[in-house]
């Protein structure tokens, strides 16, 4: 019971801190597999950043954000640091050559592991 009350408090305390300038916003990012998914998301596990959703078939990010910590230009800049292209800004090239042989979404070699397979694996 004492926990359960402990969790509804913490939910509260979650859902009134969120609710300060929350902001959503969804940009595209380039990425061809479950490593990318994975390695996106994981740029945007940052403070001041409620949710994070990438979406692999539309390769689109949603990203719900405290506007005071965070801008888009910023949010964009996550992506670009793990190598991953937005739909406004692009990786630098020595920010793409980190990314994994199969991620490699802008070489025609590259997505070779589109259609899963060894998308659980992990490669680094
Ligand atoms: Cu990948």
């Amino acid at each position: 019971m004492l926990t359960r009350f402990l969790f509804l408090v913490a939910v509260a305390l979650i859902a009134q801190s969120a609710q300060a300038q929350k902001a959503e916003v969804e940009f595209g990012v380039s990425g061809v597999c479950g490593m990318c998914k994975n390695r996106i998301e994981a740029a945007f596990d940052q403070k001041g950043i409620v949710a994070a959703d990438y979406d692999l078939e539309k390769k689109t990010i949603l990203v719900v954000y405290k506007s005071k910590k965070w801008n888009e230009q910023s949010l964009h800049k996550l992506a670009t640091g793990v190598g991953h292209d937005t739909d406004r800004y692009k990786a630098t090239d020595e920010q793409y050559a980190n990314l994994h042989g199969c991620c490699k979404y802008r070489d025609s070699e590259g997505g070779s592991c589109t259609g899963g397979g060894h998308d659980q694996e992990d490669h680094r």
